[in-house]
């Protein structure tokens, strides 16, 4: 691989890599952790010397929740100062209110009244972390925000103090005159059985019941999309539209599988391609972000391979993108289908409704080219 080579990512690309996501030990309900602890003093060095942009990190994959003030401050310095000696950025941050028992029942979803306002406080100090970090964005992922036992709490409750939670934020947001916005992340399930507002269509319609719609936006993630069924192109598309794409989380995923965080464009070749192409074509400028995990057997040097091989994928996929555009015969198909779709007479009587049943498309024979770039018979 040359320094030259379209393959070899620079920051100008946009990568960015969640800290829990090169920092993922392997850990899974069978079975203990396989790795070390990395810490984020190594991990942007060796981000920034594989070409990233910058990373992203819960508060506490940065910050212990039993750090004191003191501790908390000198560990915020020091990680600003590798930051800095790297040039490397943390456009996201979020805030885990996953992880810790407190939060079995849910958090800004909690039955519990109280757990909800250690919820909104947790969240407010990673909103303030996040602005010390010059982060634009505040990612909300909603992971234990669900439900096994419906009868235990009213879904309706459950949206409402959800909606209370997520106005807080954005009102503390606002108050402070930070200009962050907040990036809601839909999933259908996992760790909880159901979690509450499963697909970027119902964040969607969330948000437009907020105090504030025009801070708040979607960060669709490739995986979660397909644990839910859907296709996850359509997905983003639809934030696209409404111009809700605030951020995105690349990674893969085999439907009707645990949640895997699988390595970006990993599974679904073709799926990935059209991922790329959709972000490539649109105006999103936003990061290109990595939330996925190396294999459990992976060993240290394999965590390197995985993030180096993920912004690779990512720009194989883009250069595939501009071959999609440079192919004659693709571009000619594309040209037939145009045409096929435009003359034709009007289905006002039975022949011309006849003439349109008969109508064929011709997209076998694209779809084919495109399978075929995709193998690189092309
Ligand atoms: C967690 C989850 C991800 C979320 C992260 C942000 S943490 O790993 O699986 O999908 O994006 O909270
Ligand atoms: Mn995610
Ligand atoms: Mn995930």
């Amino acid at each position: 691989m040359s320094i030259h080579s379209p393959l070899t990512p620079s920051p100008a690309d946009g990568f960015t890599f969640g800290l829990w996501t090169v920092g993922n030990r392997g850990r899974d309900p069978f079975g203990d952790a396989v790795r070390g602890v990395l810490s984020p003093l190594t991990v942007v060095p060796e981000l920034h010397k594989l070409g990233a942009y910058g990373v992203s990190l819960h508060d506490n994959d940065l910050v212990p929740m039993s750090a004191s003030l003191a501790e908390r401050d000198r560990i915020v310095r020091e990680f600003q100062a590798v930051l800095k000696d790297y040039h490397m950025h943390v456009p996201m941050v979020t805030v885990n209110l996953f992880y810790d028992p407190v939060f079995k029942d849910g958090a800004l979803t909690a039955r519990a009244s109280q757990v909800r306002q250690f919820a909104v406080d947790k969240a407010k100090k990673a909103i303030d972390l996040g602005e010390e970090l010059g982060a634009e964005i505040f990612v909300l992922w909603g992971g234990r925000e669900g439900a096994e036992v419906d009868a235990a709490k009213d879904p309706r409750d459950a949206l409402g103090w959800y909606r209370d939670g997520i106005n807080a934020l954005v009102e503390y947001i606002v108050s402070q005159g930070y200009s962050m916005c907040v990036a809601l992340e839909p999933k259908p399930n996992e760790p909880r059985g159901d979690l509450y507002l499963p697909t970027v269509g119902s964040m969607l319609a969330f948000i437009h019941t907020l105090d504030h719609p025009e801070k708040v936006g979607v960060n669709p993630e490739i995986a979660h999309a397909k644990m839910a069924g859907l296709n996850p192109v359509h997905e983003v598309a639809q934030a696209i539209d409404q111009n809700k794409l605030f951020h995105i989380d690349l990674n893969d995923q085999r439907i009707a599988r645990f949640d895997q965080d699988l390595r970006f464009g990993s599974d679904d070749i073709k799926g990935a391609f059209y991922l790329v192409k959709l972000l490539e074509d649109s105006d999103y400028n936003g990061p290109r972000h990595f939330d996925a995990h190396p294999y459990r057997s992976e060993d240290a040097k394999g965590v390197w391979d995985f993030a180096r091989a993920s912004m690779r994928s990512y720009l194989a996929y883009r250069e595939k993108v501009q071959q999609f555009y440079q192919d004659s015969e693709i571009q000619s198909a594309l040209e037939r289908i145009r045409s096929l779709n435009q003359e034709g007479p009007d289905l006002g009587n039975e022949e011309g409704l006849n003439w349109w049943r008969e109508r064929g498309y011709a997209y076998e024979e694209l779809d084919q080219l495109v399978t075929e770039l995709l193998l690189g018979l092309r």
